[in-house]
């Protein structure tokens, strides 16, 4: 996909959304028009009995332009045909917080370790992403491991996203008991 045409982007195949499920901790993030989530963003999935996946968020977000939070977020996900292609509806605890309905596709991972996520938002004339975001998770707080770095970075590239994300600190700033 170096022409960097979404539709030429390739997921993971045969996503297993069951070994996706549990904690993710975000250690880069390629930021949308508008970002909200900042930093400290920590994502877990679940299935459901239903057999959809769910999740909740958290991060630090500051709304009406100066007031520091830890948002609580919340997101039911729509199978597609492809199955590591999802649509994301998203809605946060509080009224004021950002809700959604964005793509979220898993481009990669081993489950494990490393997870590298893509939504486009908006689609350009040519058929490349005028709008989109990433997130790069570990299962580890503290980072990926060396050895997924060179995968991780091979696919930001694949995504057309390398050299665009900055890194997503964790200060503990959303492990107090409240907001
Ligand atoms: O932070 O700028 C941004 C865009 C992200 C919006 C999505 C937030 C809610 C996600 C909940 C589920 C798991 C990723």
């Amino acid at each position: 996909a170096q022409d960097c045409q979404v539709s030429d982007i390739t997921v993971k195949q045969d996503f297993n959304k069951t070994g996706y499920q549990g904690t993710w901790y975000a250690v880069a993030k390629k930021d949308p028009v508008g970002l909200f989530l900042l930093d400290n963003i920590v994502a877990t999935y679940k299935i459901e009995e239903d057999g959809t996946m769910t999740a909740t968020a958290q991060g630090r977000v500051i709304i009406l332009n100066n007031w520091e939070m830890c948002a609580n977020m919340f997101g039911t996900f729509e199978d597609t045909e492809d199955p590591a292609k999802f649509k994301m509806k998203y809605w946060g605890a509080a009224a004021y917080l950002q809700t959604g309905y964005d793509d979220h596709w898993v481009i990669d991972t081993d489950y494990d370790n490393y997870a590298i996520h893509y939504s486009c938002r908006e689609l350009d004339e040519d058929g490349t992403c005028l709008d989109g975001y990433s997130f790069i998770f570990s299962r580890h707080p503290d980072g990926l491991r060396p050895e997924d770095q060179k995968i991780v970075t091979e696919k930001k590239q694949e995504i057309c996203f390398l050299g665009k994300y900055r890194r997503v600190a964790h200060t503990g700033f959303c492990e107090a008991a409240t907001n």
